[in-house]
């Protein structure tokens, strides 16, 4: 028997459901245009009042947003309410030194945690659930995201945030939770770790896994769900949007339902933003249509997708997307955080003793991801400070991961020795292959 966390949404006739989406994409609009003079000052350039937006059938009329927005007015400028309405501050990278922040009021927060209810029921999740969190607790939207969902639904949540590996494998046995919420990298690495703690998946309770945040194939899902006894699941979402819980797969496995009620998808073509149809791969885009703080329009995730809008056989109308196979621009994640190679360049032009010339090698050892930068020294450190090396490297490393939020080992190597490009410079050797060829 499918469960629904809401029925009446959840199935509601799609011409409905349009016109539910075209009635808050008007209010939102108006709320922007407005309160944020961001997108104000946008709409009038493109020539466009609040009143020309009508319906759902208006929404290509509507400039995109795109993640240079929100730096170009960071942290707070495009917030549209005043900090007394906001309870909740969340962050993710940004494409340099400075983070892309994100708000949410209480209502927002509330919209979230029934997301999440949403999406745990999809699954079978229940409130006689025990769900282990493993995804961080932090500015990253995973821990708490799932935390407050899964309170909502009633489940007994352990937050155990994520690392500590041997932690997590002893509260796996003695608190026995039937649900694990992480990385699909990091269950594939818990599954292998099991036998160095003289654990084998008979010893766990564990009978769903809700695993998102990164790109990951159906061949992971059939290796996870054999090495840990469960039935893994996918969940999509962004910071931007919301976090966790944008989208996420049913019992049947034949893409992830998009809450469409809040945020409305659309498919572009990635390089000249013409609207694609249905079944067509592209970039998702979404407009949040109930959203108070940071109600985004018309969003450029960098997602590439496929949207399909024929009903489930879950009963369930909203439109599913694929699986996520790659991003329109440079963006890597790495254990789950996001890192742009312009990152990495900013921190290491801060140091004189190297050059920008550098290449990102990542890796996936024993299914956790690895990356090391190499970097070329300059002429002057290469000649003379040679015995300096190590703590140099180390000293990047560290700046690194002030930036970053993650460990990567550095290299510096002698100069003019990394390949040089005639066209654009080839920064990324990714060995990882998620999506066999
Ligand atoms: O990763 C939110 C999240 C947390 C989703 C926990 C699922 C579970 P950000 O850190 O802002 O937010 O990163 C968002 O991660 O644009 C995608 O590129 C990627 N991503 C998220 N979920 C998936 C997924 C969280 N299921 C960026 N499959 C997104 C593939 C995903 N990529």
């Amino acid at each position: 028997m499918t469960r629904y966390w809401n029925p009446e949404i959840e199935c509601m006739p799609v011409e409905k459901l349009h016109a539910l989406q075209g009635e808050r994409l008007v209010a939102a609009v108006e709320r922007v245009y407005a309160n944020v003079p961001f997108y104000a000052a946008r709409m009038k350039a493109a020539g466009l009042l609040p009143g020309d937006i009508r319906g759902i059938d208006d929404l290509p009329k509507l400039p995109f947003t795109l993640k240079s927005d929100l730096r170009d007015h960071y942290p707070f400028g495009t917030f549209a309410v005043p900090m007394s309405q906001v309870v909740r501050l969340h962050a993710s990278s940004g494409t340099t030194g400075k983070s892309t922040v994100v708000g949410y009021t209480a209502n927002d927060i509330a919209m979230w945690s029934e997301c999440i209810a949403r999406s745990l029921t999809n699954v079978g999740v229940t409130k006689d659930d025990v769900i282990h969190v493993a995804y961080g607790y932090g500015l990253f939207t995973g821990g708490l995201g799932l935390h407050y969902g899964a309170e909502r639904l009633g489940a007994a949540v352990v937050p155990i945030s994520g690392g500590n590996t041997a932690r997590q494998i002893q509260l796996l046995v003695d608190f026995a939770p039937t649900v694990l919420a992480c990385t699909p990298s990091y269950a594939l690495h818990l599954a292998g770790e099991l036998e160095a703690y003289g654990v084998t998946k008979k010893d766990l309770k564990l009978r769903i896994g809700i695993f998102g945040a990164e790109p990951w194939s159906e061949g992971m899902r059939e290796q996870i769900e054999e090495k840990l006894g469960l039935s893994a699941y996918d969940i999509y979402g962004l910071s931007e949007i919301v976090g966790p819980g944008v989208s996420m797969d049913c019992e049947r496995k034949h893409g992830m339902h998009v809450m469409a009620d809040h945020f409305v998808p659309e498919i572009v073509d990635p390089h000249t933003g013409a609207p694609l149809p249905s079944g067509r791969k592209g970039e998702i885009v979404f407009s949040c249509v109930t959203k108070e703080a940071l109600p985004l329009l018309r969003y450029r995730t960098g997602d590439l997708t496929v949207l399909h809008t024929a009903p489930c056989a879950c009963g369930r109308t909203s439109p599913r997307m694929e699986k996520v196979t790659g991003r329109s621009d440079d963006m890597l994640i790495i254990r789950g955080v996001n890192v742009f190679p312009s990152q990495i360049e900013s921190v290491l032009l801060t140091f004189g003793e190297v050059e920008p010339h550098y290449l990102i090698h990542v890796d996936r050892v024993d299914n956790l991801d690895q990356m090391e930068v190499h970097v070329e020294m300059t002429p002057a450190f290469f000649a003379d400070r040679l015995e300096h090396l190590e703590e140099t490297e180390r000293r990047l490393a560290a700046g690194l991961h002030s930036t970053l939020g993650i460990w990567a080992r550095v290299r510096l190597v002698e100069p003019r020795t990394l390949p040089r490009s005639e066209g654009k410079a080839k920064r990324v050797v990714d060995n990882r292959k998620i999506f066999a060829k």
